[in-house]
């Protein structure tokens, strides 16, 4: 504790010393409080695409101007109540779930993602967009192998799956085709990963904590000429998944084409998946925020 009574302030030096110790204070008390406002604002914004494309410049466009009080007032009225709902991309590697997302952005987000080649996703990639009734917080994960045991750590908290398919790696989507011309394609089999995909979204869909959580699945690639017909997909993916053992109960789905490096559908997409969190409002509620 410093002592700054005004009776132990005797003579010249003794005051230079109280104002310099209250100003030592006065600076300790501010650099408190605009530690106080750098929390709430990372608590508040953290999620905000801006924030996550730029944090420390972003924080500091707010927080260096030495008016606390107009930066406590953003803080309050940056505040509206609004309902969430993440969003999961889930789908095999290389299927585009990391360019779909920054499409997302960049369609709706005043900030745009550059547009920059994607790397395999070891681990996650989160956005949220901001629409006019609600946040759309949405979770690229990792596709490879040894990274989908952890998509169940997401199951419990989303709100809408979408599964991205790689409409260009799925041969021609059908199971019962014949097999002879898979030497011609050097040893690869004719349906592609369709088998592995086929077992991946079995997989998500008859995990108890995705129950009637909707899906919606994405025939991407739709620029590219070698790219499968959408009704491929979903005769030969989706109905059997659905129509298995597996397949996870009944739930709102559907099957949409995108190009998600073009944004071709993207914005359809994010529509089917709005009107569905919110239809399914009571069965999975969102967070108010
Ligand atoms: N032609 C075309 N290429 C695409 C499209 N979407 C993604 N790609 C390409 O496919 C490759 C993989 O895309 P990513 O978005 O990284 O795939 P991912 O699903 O995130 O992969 P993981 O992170 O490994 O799970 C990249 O070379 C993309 O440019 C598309 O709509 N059309
Ligand atoms: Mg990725």
């Amino acid at each position: 504790m410093v002592d700054l009574s005004l009776e132990n302030c005797t003579g010249d030096a003794n005051r230079k010393l109280y104002y310099k110790r209250r100003s030592q204070i006065k600076a300790n008390m501010e650099e408190c409080l605009i530690d106080l406002l750098n929390v709430l604002y990372v608590l508040v914004f953290r999620d905000s695409p801006a924030f996550v494309a730029s944090p420390s410049s972003h924080l500091s466009r707010y927080l260096t101007s030495s008016d606390v009080g107009t930066k406590f007032g953003m803080l309050q009225s940056s505040t509206p109540c609004k309902a969430e709902y993440s969003i999961l991309l889930l789908g095999l590697d290389n299927a585009g779930k990391t360019t779909l997302l920054s499409s997302i952005k960049t369609l709706y987000s005043s900030t745009p993602a550059p547009s920059k080649p994607t790397v395999p996703t070891v681990g996650q990639n989160v956005s949220t967009i901001d629409l006019s009734d609600m946040y759309l917080k949405i979770w690229d994960v990792g596709g490879q192998h040894a990274l989908r045991s952890m998509w169940t750590n997401y199951y419990s908290v989303c709100h809408a799956i979408v599964f991205v398919v790689d409409g260009c790696d799925v041969g021609d989507g059908d199971f019962a085709s014949p097999v002879e011309n898979t030497s011609a394609m050097n040893g690869h089999s004719h349906v592609g990963r369709l088998e592995e995909c086929r077992k991946t979204l079995e997989e998500v869909l008859s995990h108890p904590s995705t129950a009637s959580i909707p899906l919606l699945v994405l025939a991407n690639k739709q620029d590219r000429e070698d790219c499968v017909e959408t009704v491929r997909i979903k005769e030969g993916l989706v109905r059997r998944v659905f129509e298995g053992e597996r397949g996870g109960g009944v739930r709102d789905s559907r099957v949409l084409p995108v190009s998600a490096l073009k944004g071709d559908g993207v914005k359809e997409a994010v529509e089917w998946v709005r009107t569905r969190v919110k239809w399914n409002r009571e069965g999975r509620e969102p967070v108010m925020r």
